[in-house]
């Protein structure tokens, strides 16, 4: 058991985690910068310290000072949220190294899934249906246009130590490639320090689908279904829902499956995110994420289960407190990213917050750790909360989003609001009927008229 929790993260995630501790009879312990001592998280933990200056490299990302903060206060365990140290080996490491738990996998599933190729090896053994493409690394041009020759164009290189769209190059012909292949690799040493590549069929229009998955690090895992997650810009997701419109329960079932019996096989603990692009009835593997995402709403509303206690849990080695056969879905859940952010241009805004309202009522919760009076400072990312709305079918799901967004009040910066009503505004959204490039197409039309 644990007594104490210290929270290496800020804004809406660490609320997120105090709250499950709270419930759980566990004391938490906030972390802060010098730009955050007004922060609600610093207000709703039980405890607070100050880990340095504002920009996140000096404080939330400063392992040495996690450390300090963890040791000072008696901290059991170390959540940590999602970004910062969330997916860092290094980190992971240094807290078995002070016998500090980390809550999340070890630092060695991070490692592996951390670098893309591994990951993907380690998937494809596994089972996992990968995208059809070089095997491992590529380490010239002439092996370059191999693949391209086998696997056909359009083809997709990508840096082994990036993910989450940075550092990718499609080719749509072997002129192209030879371009793609140098461009991806010097841009993966300036920016990763490994110039390391693969490269992969590219699809031309998937859906981005990912299973949640959770294991007990002792061999035993569940599914929890899929996130559909395709409408995002520029790789930031903006509207995020479960179960995903496109997918039947047999595919649900067989997919989740697989994914399930992957993560036991390796006695991964934790949560996780199997993400895969799909397209025409197929999944195709590209990336795991090992920590908390921040669409876990959607997949607990519609599951009932908490999975922040979970993750707890199973770190404080418990099994999980639900089997596959008690997982049933109810509803369909939908979240949406508000962002400090103007709109259609999405630049960041700053700012003081001079009203706050959140939305509430039947199936509406609003994760978020704004008040009125707070100053959104400039140094971290611009998500300001996360409105999750929980209804019996899609249709019930999208009205209740549409109501509660007209509830919400934020005053004083400008926000992503207005996108959603757009967005409620289409025919396409309703029928759920896009894929991984709808929304930027979408954005390019509204900008041009
Ligand atoms: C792809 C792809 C098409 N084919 N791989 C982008 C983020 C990174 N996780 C993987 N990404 C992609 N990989 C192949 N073989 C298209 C994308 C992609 C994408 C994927 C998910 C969500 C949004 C996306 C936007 C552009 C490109």
């Amino acid at each position: 058991m644990f007594q104490k929790v210290l929270i290496a993260n800020r804004g809406e995630i660490a609320l997120r985690v105090i709250r499950a501790c709270r419930e759980m009879g566990i004391a938490s312990v906030a972390v802060h910068s010098t730009a955050d001592a007004d922060a609600m998280h610093v207000r709703m933990a039980d405890e607070a310290i100050c880990i340095g200056p504002a920009p996140g490299p000096k404080s939330y990302l400063n392992v040495a000072a996690i450390i300090s903060a963890a040791e000072i206060t008696g901290a059991d365990a170390i959540h940590p949220g999602y970004g910062f140290l969330s997916e860092n080996e290094g980190f992971a490491q240094a807290l078995e190294d002070h016998g500090i738990t980390f809550i999340g996998p070890t630092a060695e599933h991070i490692r592996v899934m951390g670098d893309k190729i591994t990951a993907k090896d380690t998937m494809k053994e596994l089972g996992v249906p990968c995208v059809p493409g070089s095997d491992g690394g590529v380490p010239d041009v002439e092996a370059a246009l191999k693949v391209g020759e086998e696997a056909g164009y359009p083809v997709i290189v990508k840096a082994t130590a990036g993910g989450g769209g940075r550092g990718m190059k499609v080719a749509r012909s072997a002129e192209e490639l030879e371009i793609a292949f140098r461009t991806a690799r010097s841009e993966a040493k300036n920016a990763f320090g490994n110039d390391e590549v693969y490269i992969e069929k590219y699809l031309t229009t998937p859906r981005h689908i990912e299973i949640q998955v959770f294991g007990d690090g002792k061999g035993n895992a569940v599914h929890l279904g899929e996130r559909d997650c395709s409408l995002q810009r520029r790789h930031q997701k903006v509207f995020e829902e479960a179960p995903g419109p496109a997918i039947s329960p047999e595919e649900r079932a067989a997919i989740g499956k697989t994914c399930a019996e992957a993560v036991a096989k390796i006695n991964y603990i934790g949560a996780g995110t199997i993400e895969f692009l799909y397209e025409k009835g197929e999944f195709y593997f590209i990336e795991m994420n090992t920590r908390l995402q921040v669409e876990h709403p959607v997949t607990e509303a519609i599951f009932g289960v908490d999975l922040v206690r979970e993750q707890i849990r199973v770190a404080e080695g418990k099994p999980l407190s639900f089997s596959q056969d008690d997982l049933e879905i109810n509803g369909h859940a939908i979240e949406v990213r508000i962002n400090a952010e103007t709109f259609p241009d999405f630049a960041p805004r700053p700012g003081k917050i001079t009203q706050y309202h959140a939305p509430g009522g039947l199936g509406v919760r609003m994760d978020s750790a704004l008040y009125a009076g707070y100053s959104i400072p400039p140094h971290y990312d611009s998500l300001i909360g996360k409105l999750i709305v929980h209804g019996r079918d899609r249709p019930e799901a999208l009205a209740r989003l549409n109501r509660a967004l007209g509830e919400l009040i934020v005053d004083g910066v400008e926000t992503t609001v207005p996108l959603f009503h757009a967005l409620l505004a289409e025919d396409d959204v309703h029928s759920g009927d896009y894929t991984i490039h709808w929304l930027e197409t979408w954005l390019e039309r509204l900008q041009t008229g």
